[in-house]
């Protein structure tokens, strides 16, 4: 099932599409190519198929861009997985890529994050700023209602690191939200989240 979600303010306009059990098909246009490559990693990695259309005041600088594009997806997963009726709800992955390993672990409860290591050593991945990497996994997290730890294991190279970031999110959503018909409610011992 398809969820739309638009956000405008004086700094963005976003439209996303968004089907949390899609089969990975992506269609993603922010303006800046590095951010397009880790969200197409991520929605991959999550079987998301997704439509994101952004445009942004980019001549400011990425920031903006960003903060915007991670509350527009985390409203849309939230939209999506609404009462996290019937899955089980938790995820996790251990994720490598060449010589980065990175972990994390989530439960689609309560919003909070937390992260330890993920820092670069490199200021620019071409247009995108670095600086807004850890901030949209934050952002993502506390609008989808989600609570999201991420840690760095390994890893010396910025693309590498940050990509294994995205890709391990997304396998851990995958996880979380598989269907188990023995779970016929929310899956807590209070019956909702
Ligand atoms: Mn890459």
């Amino acid at each position: 099932m398809n969820v739309c979600f638009e956000r405008k303010t004086k700094e963005t306009e976003i439209f996303v599409s968004l089907d949390v059990y899609g089969t990975g098909r992506t269609k993603i246009d922010t303006g800046i190519p590095f951010f397009d490559h880790m969200l197409e990693s991520l929605s991959r990695f999550a079987l998301f198929d997704i439509d994101l259309k952004c445009r942004a005041d980019l001549e400011v600088e990425d920031h903006h861009m960003v903060e915007d594009t991670a509350i527009v997806i985390g409203d849309a997963i939230l939209k999506a997985t609404g009462e996290r009726k019937g899955v089980f709800r938790t995820g996790y992955a251990i994720l490598p890529m060449d010589e980065a390993v990175v972990m994390v672990a989530l439960d689609l409860s309560r919003p909070y994050f937390q992260q330890r290591g993920i820092v670069f050593s490199k200021e620019k991945f071409g247009a995108f700023s670095s600086e807004n990497i850890v901030p949209f996994f934050e952002s993502l997290a506390l609008n989808s209602r989600m609570t999201l730890y991420m840690k760095k294991l390994e890893g010396c190279n910025d693309h590498h690191v940050s990509e294994a970031c995205f890709k391990a999110l997304g396998c851990a959503i995958r996880m979380a939200l598989v269907k188990d018909e023995r779970i016929t409610c929310a899956l807590s011992v209070k019956g909702v989240l």
